[in-house]
Formats: structure tokens, C-alpha cells, sequence
């Protein structure tokens, strides 16, 4: 039994690094920032060559801009997979809309495409929303590098009005570590009862809570925060893409636009394909789905495995 359970998962590794998306799952799709597409973008060509503006290419629009050249990431040409991304310099970068929108989330879903490249504390920032010139922990949510000084990858801060312990958390899993410089797709999950990271399609830290505090976006930021009255919180990071959904995206959803992601970025991510073809489904074993660390994703998957089981004869 263990034996035919390998060989059957064996199949699975090529299968399913074969999926790749064109696009993301728009559905709920509020903010979609991608510095890769030129025609995303607006460029300061003054050496060095900068980002002044990136528009929101989700159905809702709006911009995040920087009007001064000093406080500008820098592009950087072809430097993932072949893909532009942007450098904020941790000292003053940030690409912000103080008037974003006035219609707060009830609940998000938050993807970044994100290289850490140093973290002296002070909590800086990958993204930060929130009432106007209210903190963003209070009001939004913040995604941040903690407060204190670290070496490398191994501590994520996420706050918002949701959070039972405001005042810093980490929410990369004990021991999990990883060095500066290193791409990531981190999956962040402000949902309405529970707050979680999941980085590179491995389940991390989770706080759960009843608290059902919306999530305001009238200001949004990029590579900063804003909390206590002031901008502050530079992120010293590299940043590709983001992509946030103002719902708890469903398991299609978390796993198409995941997988959009880390195809387009190359990436290595454990999501699964959604609606794995039947072929597929057919090998899956329940075992190994429970082995998985995205469970309640894979439900879905079990569950249409034990459907086609059932009606095979119909589907195949
Ligand atoms: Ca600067």
C-alpha cells in the first residue's frame, strides 16, 4: 500500500508544475500593482531610472505615485525570471494614494511578490492601509519586518484592527528562516476570523479572533507605513507584484492567482492546481492530501476526488 501511495505520488510533481494562469482570478480583485508591465507603470528616465506611478490595474482603479524623484524605488531592469521589479531603499521610498477609496474590506487577501534585502526595525513596511492620517495598525493593516534589528528572513509583522495583540507579532513560523535577497510569495489572510500568513504556499503563523473590524483603504502605501502620525517604516525590499482581494478568496482563487504568481516569477510555491483534470484526480490519494499543509484548500480537491470516484463513469 505505502509503495503504490509513493509510485501515485510520484505523478504528481511535473503534472502539476505545468499548470501556469495568464492572469489572476479578478473576481474581488481590488488592488493589482505590477511593476513588471510597462504599460502598468510610469517611469522617472533620469538616472537613476525610478517609479513615479503605478496604476491599479484591478477593475476599480486608482494610482500609488511618488512625486519626488529621492523618493522613488528604483527599477531594476529584467531581475526576476526576466521580469522589471522595483527597489525601495528602506531610508525614504514609498509609492502611496492618501485618497484611495473610501469603501473599507470587510475581509482581505493579500499577495506579494517581495525579496527582503535588509531589516534594521522600526517595523518596515511591504504594505500599509488605512484611514486618512490614522495609523495603519489601528485602522488598515500593516505588513512589516518587526521591530527589531534581523539578519535575515525570519520575522513578519501583520497588524491591522482584527488583531487581538497589536503591538508586533511574528508570524513566520518558529525556526523558519531565510537569507536576505531571496524572492517570496507571501499569501496573507485577513479574514474574518482569523488572521494568517502563508509563505511560498506553506502555512505559517495564525491568530484566530472574532473581532469583526473592517478594513479601511483610504490611504494605501507601498515599501512604508503610516502610524502615529507620521510616514515611517521604509522598507528596505524589493517588490514585483501584489495583488489583494477585498473577500476570503476561495481555494480556485487562492490557487490560480498563487500559481499566476509564482509561473510568472518562477517562484517555487507548493499551491495546487484548482480542478485538477480528472486524469489527475484519479491518482490523487486522500493520504496525500492530508499531508498537506493547505487543508482546508485541498478539501475541496478530496472532495471532488470522492465525487469522481463515485460518478467516474460519467466524468471520464
Ligand atoms: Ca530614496
Amino acid at each position: 500500500m505505502q509503495r503504490l501511495f509513493i509510485q501515485r505520488l510520484a505523478v504528481l510533481p511535473s503534472a502539476l508544475t505545468s499548470f501556469s494562469f495568464a492572469q489572476p482570478v479578478q473576481t474581488n480583485l481590488r488592488m493589482w500593482f505590477d511593476a513588471s508591465d510597462p504599460a502598468a507603470r510610469t517611469l522617472d528616465t533620469t538616472a537613476p531610472i525610478t517609479v513615479s506611478s503605478l496604476i491599479n490595474k484591478a477593475a476599480s482603479g486608482g494610482t500609488i505615485s511618488q512625486a519626488t524623484k529621492s523618493k522613488q524605488p528604483l527599477l531594476i531592469a529584467a531581475d526576476l525570471n526576466g521580469r522589471d521589479v522595483m527597489r525601495f531603499d528602506g531610508i525614504n521610498d514609498v509609492l502611496l494614494n492618501n485618497a484611495f477609496s473610501s469603501t473599507p474590506m470587510s475581509e482581505g487577501t493579500f499577495f506579494i511578490v517581495f525579496a527582503p534585502m535588509s531589516s534594521n526595525g522600526s517595523y518596515p513596511g511591504l504594505i500599509s492601509t488605512g484611514s486618512s492620517g490614522q495609523s495603519d495598525y489601528l485602522t488598515g493593516i500593516n505588513i512589516d519586518l518587526g521591530s527589531g534589528f534581523q539578519s535575515s528572513f525570519n520575522y513578519l509583522n501583520i497588524e491591522g484592527p482584527k488583531l487581538i495583540t497589536p503591538g508586533g507579532r511574528n508570524y513566520r513560523t518558529t525556526g523558519n528562516s531565510n537569507p536576505f535577497g531571496q524572492w517570496h510569495l507571501l499569501q496573507v489572510n485577513y479574514w474574518s476570523s482569523r488572521l494568517e500568513l502563508v509563505v511560498d504556499g506553506n502555512r505559517e503563523g495564525r491568530v484566530t479572533f472574532t473581532a469583526p473590524a473592517v478594513l479601511n483603504i483610504n490611504e494605501v502605501r507601498l515599501g512604508a507605513r503610516w502610524y502615529s502620525g507620521s510616514e515611517r517604516g521604509y522598507g528596505d525590499i524589493k517588490l514585483a507584484e501584489v495583488l489583494v482581494y477585498d473577500s476570503a478568496a476561495d481555494c480556485d482563487t487562492l490557487n490560480t492567482s498563487a500559481l499566476y504568481l509564482a509561473a510568472k516569477y518562477n517562484i517555487a510555491t507548493s499551491y495546487l492546481p484548482p480542478r485538477l483534470p480528472c486524469r489527475f484526480q484519479r491518482r490523487l490519494h486522500p493520504r496525500f492530501l492530508r499531508l498537506s499543509r493547505f487543508r482546508e484548500c485541498l478539501l475541496t480537491e478530496r472532495t471532488q476526488f470522492r465525487l469522481q470516484r463515485r460518478h467516474r463513469h460519467r466524468l471520464l
